[in-house]
């Protein structure tokens, strides 16, 4: 075995967003493009040599060869050991608890999380730091930097290592410790919930229906609440990981996962529904007859978070992503917890939890999760949500209206513009951007305009500042518009726009029908689907 030095040269693109980097399977299989990006790592965390790291992925298409490729990288960087799940699977929230648990120098996660997978869908790879969270902008930005100038990189000349099979192996001088994937997270979720309660609840025949997507959460669902917690067999499905997820994108919306979607709103529905997305960070909340979304679970799960036992002591505060509902600020001012809001992307969660400000956070994008961790948790929200419904013995539906009659009811939605010519969604982003000062006291569509202004976020924690994070209109009420380009895509511009609007008397309309007005309003200030030459969004969460 022989450490080779290959000349390589800077590739543009490689800039991270708000989760890694994400591209094009096709891009990331191109010449030197994986090496590169890889060798910018080792260079943005101040080098590589000696460190432990884990490595792990969603199982998509190139997932196998790239795990190699880190491996063989890593080897050649003189990295001590690298701590890989068996056959190159972690979910995020998993690989996240690893990096923790065993006090690692931080991990390469290769995932493009919801985005969908295959020879002509996206591959990613994002880095973590020794907290477990991905990396901070600090770090980002280095790596990016690293990019821009590099001229080579090393790898080592071997045979794949086999990682089917959990040991101790040796890769040059570097050891690989493959490792269960599902053990050491399973361990966490039993320290955190009330697992005699949850087999209680399925021994008394509440009926469960979780969607994997043919992504990495089905061995953990499996494993947790069919093996663990007794829920019939059955009751996870398309819980293979496919490294195509069967064709389908791993986004567990109403959108994507429609099948499960239909079963809840059908007449013999089961009690529970959930879903997971592609690297097992995301969920999607159901109950028989309702779909909760993802702002309104992170809400009730704040409101009930005591009858869980690791939170029974009470959190310590709360935040969400800006664009996310404030249905969980109503809950916060009632509980007398401090909520911070912070720019879109986990990785702004980082500080908060790891100073001890919050225990608990989301995003409007099904994301929710806790201090357990430093990722967002799609089975941790699962199990939250089932220990809540076990205490309380009540349906979701009834929680959640339990819930909006105590604290009011945001209603809530985002409509997604996918694919829109890049050029078209930021003029009309700078056209918006250039008329917030003059907008407020001015109405539209009968509403009128409070505040508006772009969101910029100062990190109460290590004094950072993040600029550009979405531009937000207040309107009368507490309704309210947002509008951001993802981070995240990987083909033309996907513009977001999130709308809100709160009801303390009327708490069973249908959100798009509560939202109407906003939603006219935005059409009036943007002039979007116009200028975009769309009917209607193409996703409605
Ligand atoms: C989206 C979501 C954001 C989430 C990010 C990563 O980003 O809006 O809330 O943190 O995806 O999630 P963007 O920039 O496309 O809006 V995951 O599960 O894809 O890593
Ligand atoms: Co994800």
């Amino acid at each position: 075995m022989s450490i080779e030095t290959i000349a390589t040269r800077p590739i543009d693109g490689q800039k991270p967003g708000t989760s890694g980097l994400r591209k094009q399977t096709a891009v990331f299989q191109g010449p030197h493009f994986l090496e590169n990006f890889v060798q910018s790592i080792w260079a943005g965390i101040g080098g590589a040599a000696g460190k432990t790291l884990v490595l792990g992925g969603d199982g998509r298409y190139f997932n196998a060869e790239a795990a190699q490729v880190v491996l063989r990288m890593a080897a050649a960087e003189g990295v001590a050991k690298v701590i890989v799940g068996q056959n190159a699977l972690l979910s995020t929230p998993a690989a996240s608890h690893l990096i923790r648990k065993r006090g690692t120098d931080g991990g390469i996660i290769l995932s493009a999380s919801h985005n969908p997978g295959g020879p002509d869908g996206d591959f990613g790879v994002k880095f973590n730091t020794p907290n477990g969270g991905p990396a901070p902008e600090s770090v980002t930005t280095a790596i990016f930097e690293a990019t821009k100038t590099l001229t080579e990189y090393r790898i080592l000349t071997a045979q794949d290592v086999d990682l089917g099979t959990p040991g101790t192996l040796a890769l040059g001088d570097m050891k690989v410790e493959v490792v269960d994937p599902v053990a050491d997270y399973a361990l966490l979720m039993e320290q955190i919930f009330d697992f005699d309660a949850l087999r209680a609840l399925f021994a008394g025949g509440f009926r469960l229906r979780f969607d994997a997507m043919h992504a990495v959460t089905g061995p953990y669902a499996k494993a947790i609440l069919e093996d663990r917690l007794g829920a019939p067999a059955g009751s996870v499905v398309n819980g293979t990981p496919l490294p195509d997820f069967g064709k389908g994108h791993p986004d567990p919306n109403p959108i994507w996962a429609k099948t499960l979607v239909d079963e809840m709103m059908s007449r013999d529905a089961p009690d529970f529904g959930a879903a997971s997305d592609g690297d097992g960070d995301r969920n999607m909340i159901m109950g028989r007859g309702i779909y909760v979304t993802p702002s309104d679970s992170l809400a009730a799960l704040a409101a009930n978070a005591s009858l869980i036992p690791a939170y029974a002591g009470g959190l310590k505060g709360v935040a969400r992503s800006m664009p996310t509902s404030r249905a969980l600020d109503r809950v916060a001012a009632d509980m007398g917890l401090d909520c911070y809001e912070t720019p879109t992307g986990w990785k702004f969660f980082g500080n908060l939890l790891d100073s001890g400000r919050i225990t608990l956070c989301g995003e409007e994008s099904a994301g929710t999760g806790s201090d357990h961790v430093r990722e967002k948790d799609g089975l941790w929200a699962v199990l939250a949500w089932l220990n809540i419904l076990a205490k309380r013995d009540m349906p979701v539906k009834a929680l959640m209206e339990d819930h909006w009659a105590r604290f009011g009811r945001n209603y809530y939605s985002r409509h997604d513009y996918e694919g829109v010519d890049a050029t078209i969604a930021n003029a009309i982003m700078d056209d918006l951007r250039t008329r917030l000062p003059d907008l407020p006291g001015q109405e539209v569509n009968g509403l009128t305009i409070e505040a508006a202004d772009e969101f910029a976020y100062d990190d109460p924690v290590d004094g950072s500042r993040t600029e550009a994070q979405g531009l937000r209109i207040d309107l009368t009420g507490g309704a309210r518009i947002v509008l951001r380009l993802s981070g995240t895509g990987t083909v033309g511009a996907t513009i977001r726009v999130y709308l809100e609007k709160v009801d303390t008397q009327v708490l069973d309309r249908d959100a798009q029908d509560a939202l109407a007005d906003v939603v006219a309003a935005a059409e009036s200030l943007t002039g979007l689907r116009v200028k975009t030459g769309r009917a209607a969004p193409d996703v409605i969460t």
